[in-house]
């Protein structure tokens, strides 16, 4: 069982691995610049109209949100053009951190990437849009630290903290994979390789 380090245990299904992609994070900065020239962060609107505090862009099969709902694309909406690739590195990294984590076989298709300034949030919500949940999502956090809240299966079910810096791994699958999550505003901060914000890149079986 992993715990945190006052004995709390974590639920079956949530790894968190901490400094995990520490030795790639120079790269994956290298990859969100270039992604980021071709297929721009923007700041999405949910199908209730509100636009996310979280800039969005992705790699490989892209999460979307707009007026019309939630779902997969191959092309980026605000272009016309394919996503960029998933790198192959990036790959590499879900398959192993899933692999750390007990899950055999993972291969993600595609790479969510959000980036938060100093406020940008999100709330309360379940990762439902995936064609296979029997597959795990590897979240990569990079630059300042950010407060996951997590809870269980249902809204109303008690939340648990935990603190993400900047090279954490957190995996979740089996029971924990449609559970209930959210981040916490970003404080202030800077941090030496992104300055006043965080990235987090989520590695998911989209189809
Ligand atoms: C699920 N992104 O893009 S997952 C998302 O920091 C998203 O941007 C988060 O939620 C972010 O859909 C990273 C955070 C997370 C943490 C703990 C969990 C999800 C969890 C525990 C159980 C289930
Ligand atoms: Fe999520």
């Amino acid at each position: 069982m992993q715990d945190d380090l006052f004995g709390v245990a974590y639920p079956p299904g949530l790894a968190v691995l901490r400094g995990f992609a520490l030795a790639q994070a120079g790269e994956l900065l290298e990859m969100i610049g270039q992604v980021s020239a071709v297929a721009p962060f923007r700041n999405m609107v949910t199908p209730g109209g509100h636009a996310m505090s979280a800039a969005m862009t992705n790699v490989g099969l892209g999460w979307v949100t707009d007026r019309k709902g939630y779902r997969y694309t191959a092309e980026d909406p605000q272009t016309g053009v394919t996503w960029p690739d998933l790198p192959e590195a990036l790959v590499g990294l879900g398959e192993r951190a899933a692999e750390a984590s007990g899950f055999t076989g993972f291969r993600p298709d595609g790479c969510l990437i959000n980036r938060y300034s100093v406020g940008a949030k999100m709330g309360l919500h379940q990762d439902i849009n995936e064609g296979d949940m029997t597959a795990p999502i590897v979240s990569v956090s990079l630059g300042l630290p950010a407060v996951f809240l997590f809870g269980g299966l249902n809204r109303g079910d008690s939340t648990m903290k935990i603190v993400v810096e900047h090279g954490d791994v957190v995996v979740w699958g089996g029971p924990a994979r449609l559970y209930y999550h959210g981040v916490m505003p970003v404080k202030v901060g800077q941090h030496p390789l992104t300055g006043g914000v965080r990235y987090n890149l989520t590695l998911r079986k989209a189809v």
